[in-house]
């Protein structure tokens, strides 16, 4: 099959980009053609370019709506690299003056940024190597590195699309870039702030993982053994300023996508609303023993725990124009109550570390600097709490998946009281900022006291009153 040239390198192929980006391409340049085809990365496993490669790159992205599934096939990656397998050959495709986007979906934890400063942090071990080492580990090391080389050749700077759900994501990742680059090269530094584009953009579209029983069901259905197919909902929503260097881009506006002057609005209005209550949700609705997030809204008690939250989150939220918060509140129950998606609460309750300062805590510090409740936010910081202890309610250890999850647990587990452990992981400072953890002393322990001492189903029964 002949594809259109690629002009796009994506960082981190992950379901969520190949459910979501990777289909927004593909609309553009069937819409309005340009040689926007995206080769991808995976910074860490070959698990997903052997699958693929066995499909000439082609996949099944699968639509889970409530009244059945639907299957498209997506054509729009040419090629897919294991970084550490060649780092150098990653390098030279994002050096390649043809490609004029480099995105990313890397995780929060993968911006190597100080979760509760959103500094770069350069004691992490990813950028202590990539300090001294021209090939790289990390995703700023891989970014740093390429613009270094089309520096070198005379070529322009590509564009770095993030698609991770941080605030203010190609700002917080501009100044990584720019931190990581003037200890390297300050002239390179220089270059890139004046002539580098880092638009920031808001990404959604509930991706859960794709399970063995998924492919096999796939591959029955299409006839195709094998591959690596991608599920998610029906909904998406993609929000991008639109400041690419010399403007290159796929039409993504001819594929639905909201190309904007600033995002911050949308972003905020999605951390706080939707990821702020998956979390709040991943972490009760797991410590109660739901295993998706569609049980755990079925769940009568649960419910009324997530309107409560919102009830709360509201007013530290501006809306983008025309939105009315009340619609997107209700938009957001019918899609986490789909039962078609099967998104498990311990595959959000991850990277708990890097996600509670976007998702919980802003909300939280603006609603106590304005007098307002945070009675349900606090429930969701101390199940996140109880959840990093290690220790489910029926007694089971909890696979706590963190890059922190060692010393969470480990300071956890050595204070014996409820007050004490919430005193002691309130002290993480690179999760809450001292004046917010002072802030949260009183109503995160009783929470904390509810939740341990009743369960988190009786303990949001008795908040919901
Ligand atoms: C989820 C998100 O896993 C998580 O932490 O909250 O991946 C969420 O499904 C997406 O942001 C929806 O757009």
């Amino acid at each position: 099959m002949t594809r259109p040239a690629s002009g796009i390198v994506h960082l981190g192929l992950g379901a969520f980009f190949r459910a979501f980006g990777c289909v927004y391409v593909a609309d553009a340049m069937a819409a309005s053609g340009g040689d926007c085809g995206i080769v991808g990365v995976s910074l860490r496993s070959p698990a997903t370019r052997d699958a693929l490669r066995s499909h000439d790159w082609s996949y099944a992205s699968v639509t889970l709506a409530p009244e059945g599934e639907d299957i498209r096939e997506i054509n729009v990656l040419n090629d897919v690299l294991v970084a550490p397998e060649d780092p150098g050959q990653v390098l030279a495709a994002m050096a390649d003056p043809a490609i004029k986007i480099v995105s990313l979906t890397v995780t929060e934890k993968g911006y190597c940024h100080n979760p509760a400063s959103g500094a770069l942090n350069l004691d992490h071990p990813d950028i202590q190597a990539d300090l001294i080492n021209p090939l790289p580990v990390s995703a700023p090391g891989f970014l740093v590195r390429a613009l270094q080389m089309r520096r070198a050749a005379g070529h322009p700077p590509f564009t770095v699309l993030s698609c991770d759900n941080l605030p203010d994501n190609g700002k917080l990742l501009r100044a990584v870039v720019l931190d990581l680059a003037r200890q390297i090269d300050p002239d390179l530094a220089d270059w890139v702030a004046e002539q580098g584009r880092f638009p920031s953009t808001m990404v959604d579209r509930i991706t859960p993982a794709t399970t063995q029983a998924d492919v096999d069901r796939i591959a029955e259905r299409t006839g195709k053994p094998g591959g690596a197919p991608v599920l998610h909902e029906p909904f998406s929503q993609w929000a991008i300023e639109d400041d690419f260097v010399n403007g290159a881009r796929p039409d993504l506006a001819a594929a639905g996508a909201e190309m904007v002057a600033d995002v911050s609005a949308h972003e905020q209005m999605k951390l706080r609303m939707l990821n702020g209550t998956h979390s709040a949700l991943a972490y009760t609705g797991y410590l109660a023993g739901h295993d998706t997030i569609a049980a755990t809204v079925a769940d009568p008690v649960f419910a009324a725990f997530v309107h409560r939250l919102w009830a709360e989150i509201m007013p530290a939220v501006t809306p983008p124009d025309g939105v009315d918060l009340n619609a997107y509140a209700d938009a957001l129950f019918a899609r986490y109550a789909n039962p078609a998606i099967q998104h498990r609460t311990w595959q959000i309750a991850m990277d708990g570390s890097q996600k509670l300062p976007q998702r919980l805590l802003g909300t939280i510090a603006d609603n106590i600097s304005a007098g307002r409740s945070v009675e349900a936010l606090s429930l969701g910081v101390a199940a996140w709490m109880r959840y990093v202890s290690g220790v489910d309610e029926a007694g089971q250890v909890i696979d706590v998946r963190d890059p922190m999850a060692a010393h969470l647990f480990d300071i956890s587990t050595a204070q014996d009281g409820v007050e004490d452990k919430v005193a002691a992981l309130l002290s993480v400072a690179e999760v809450f900022p001292t004046e917010l953890a002072t802030q949260l002393r009183t109503p995160v322990t009783e929470a904390a006291w509810r939740l341990w001492t009743l369960g988190a189903r009786k303990a949001l029964e008795e908040h919901n009153g």
